[in-house]
């Protein structure tokens, strides 16, 4: 990507609609001039789309007035909003509630992806945020995928990984003792797994819209197909590395009013736990997405589970 901005105001230029100010040459930019809501004119959303295409993820300030109301509205000019989750209830108006009560996102990942149809685009925003620390960590996985030497990229075209929603919990985290863990974040896990999916993904995966390949991986993989458990094991922790290294990332200091938008085909994130026992609670929306095609046309196939009821296709 070759950014085009404006010296003097770090501002792109192709854009009339809205304000966008690239925050990094890999990711990120935040956008301004517009209301969100409902009512966002075609050309606006239009542009909005642009941008979020073109920096993965998009963050807007100053929009106090949304509800879930009008994040569910605003969020549907973008595309069709899917339940809440494939297995976690939710709040109306297609929201999961990320509350640290319940469990923290401090583990790489892509949204929802052990279901056969990730979602396109999730849509964040703060309602209760803790005094310091809480960040939100963003990855591009296309320009991970492009900066890999091209013997890598020709060997994780061929590769599919094996996602699921038991993922191991503590693989990512301190292990705490099955008798000292939290009631709430107990019955949370419980829930998150009372039905199991899973999913075969390529590894390398083309986007619908863009047509740019992006590496599909984070926490929800269990293993490489073919693969044993270490090769799985060293492969994935090489190329996570390859996705979350620093100039790949940008980080993202919520403020009340704050929305943030990400293509879930073309990022990973992470939701720095840094902030003690602080309520931290943010609500998601995310919109319906294809079924990921690898770089020769083939699919991703579910082994287990039906995620039919979850999401339309987009
Ligand atoms: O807590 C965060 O910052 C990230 C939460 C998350 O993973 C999500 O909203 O999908
Ligand atoms: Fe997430």
């Amino acid at each position: 990507m070759t950014l085009l901005q404006d010296r003097a105001t770090g501002a792109d230029d192709r854009y009339d609609h809205v304000e966008v100010h690239p925050l990094g040459e890999s990711i990120g930019a935040t956008v301004s001039g517009v209301r969100l809501g409902g009512d966002v004119e075609p050309a606006a959303v239009a542009e909005i789309r642009r941008a979020l295409l073109a920096h993965k993820v998009v963050l807007f300030s100053g929009q106090d007035h949304l509800d879930d109301a009008g994040h569910h509205e605003f969020a549907s000019l973008l595309g069709t909003p899917t339940s809440p989750h494939p297995t976690v209830r939710g709040e109306g108006h297609g929201v999961l509630a990320i509350d640290s009560e319940r469990g923290k996102a401090n583990s790489w990942h892509t949204d929802v992806t052990f279901v056969d149809r990730v979602p396109a685009i999730s849509l964040l925003r703060p309602l209760t945020l803790p005094t310091h620390g809480g960040n939100t960590v963003w990855a591009n996985t296309v320009t991970a995928h492009d900066r890999l030497h091209p013997a890598l990229q020709a060997l994780v075209e061929r590769l599919w990984a094996v996602h699921t929603n038991l993922y191991d919990y503590a693989a990512e985290r301190d292990e705490k003792r099955v008798g000292g863990i939290d009631v709430e974040e107990q019955a949370y896990r419980d829930e998150f797994a009372s039905q199991v999916f899973e999913t075969e993904h390529p590894v390398v995966r083309v986007h619908p819209e863009t047509g740019e390949r992006s590496l599909l991986l984070g926490h929800f993989v269990k293993r490489f197909v073919g693969l044993s458990s270490h090769d799985s094991a060293d492969l994935f922790t090489l190329l996570q590395r390859h996705v979350t290294r620093l100039e790949n990332t940008v980080r993202w200091r919520w403020s009340p009013g704050d929305l943030a938008i990400w293509d879930n085909r073309a990022t990973q994130h992470y939701g720095v736990a840094d902030y003690g026992d602080q309520k931290r609670l943010l609500h998601r929306i995310t919109l319906a997405g294809d079924v990921p095609v690898s770089v020769d046309g083939v699919r991703s196939t579910p082994r287990l589970g039906d995620a039919s009821g979850y999401s339309a296709l987009a």
